[in-house]
């Protein structure tokens, strides 16, 4: 096996969807997807917008409107980055070709070269967590208080939920099929960031495994982030819902 686990991806690069949600983000975008298709030149990738007042669709349609391998959702307003997340699952199961389901960032924190790594380590278990906080894990660019929040936030999350990973809000992940088709029958409550956690727990109650891969997660000011304190709430108040919702049964 190569370094970076690629030597064992032995699965075709047209099976694998692409996710990316996007509220405002034109500035990463483009320069995002072409580093994608570096990295995966055969994959298919679904940008799933939520009418960015600042025109990242549009954007997206100029520089790629002949390109078979990249479609756009576009929904009507900002719907949180989860189920934009959840609505892409749902129009990536409707092409039977699609084995392996990436879900991943728009602004440049995550790094395409870990796509083929993660889709390797799919190939045994069935949910692969790109992390951030893995001994030989690194994160550049946050500020402290940025830090502190997520790693409170996972704190909190590790403390109610006991899921055997170690980051619990990174929205860089490798899903199976059989993974989302489970997921996407279930009714996900939430809505925002948070939805990482509830998918997370609601495939490790029903016995679904998961790898993990170290990343180093770079943050680049490109564009302004969505997270706020109305995510902030919804995450807690998710966790504890999770938590007691899993008692009474
Ligand atoms: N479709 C959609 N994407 C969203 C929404 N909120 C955030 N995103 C996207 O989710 C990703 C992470 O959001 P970001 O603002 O970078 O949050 P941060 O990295 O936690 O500061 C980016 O690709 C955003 O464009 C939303 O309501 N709808
Ligand atoms: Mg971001």
């Amino acid at each position: 096996m190569g370094s970076d686990g690629t030597e064992l991806l032995n699965v075709m690069e047209e099976n694998i969807l692409i996710i990316i949600p996007t509220y405002n983000a034109k500035e990463g975008i483009v320069e995002n997807l072409k580093k994608i298709q570096q990295a995966v030149p055969n994959a298919y990738i679904l940008v799933v917008d939520d009418s960015s007042p600042d025109g990242t669709a549009d954007l997206v349609k100029k520089h790629f409107a002949n390109d078979k391998h990249i479609s756009l959702l576009i929904r009507k307003g900002k719907g949180g980055r989860g189920s934009a997340i959840l609505a892409g699952f749902k129009e990536g199961l409707k092409n039977k070709k699609i084995n392996y389901f990436i879900e991943m960032d728009a602004d440049l924190c995550h790094d395409p070269k870990y796509i083929k790594p993660m889709v390797a380590a799919c190939q045994k278990v069935d949910v692969v967590i790109a992390s951030r906080y893995l001994p030989s894990s690194k994160i550049t660019g946050w500020n402290i208080k940025r830090k502190l929040m997520s790693f409170s936030i996972n704190s909190f999350a590790k403390l109610l939920l006991h899921i055997p990973i170690s980051d619990y809000t990174n929205g860089f992940r490798c899903y199976s099929r059989k993974a989302v088709a489970f997921v996407t029958m279930h009714e996900i409550q939430s809505r925002g960031y948070i939805v990482l956690s509830e998918i997370a727990y609601i495939c490790y109650k029903n016995g679904f495994l998961f790898a993990q891969v170290p990343i180093n997660f770079h943050f680049k000011e490109v564009s302004k982030s969505n997270l706020n304190w109305k995510e902030i709430k919804e995450a807690l108040s998710t966790i504890i819902r999770l938590r007691f919702a899993n008692e009474k049964k």
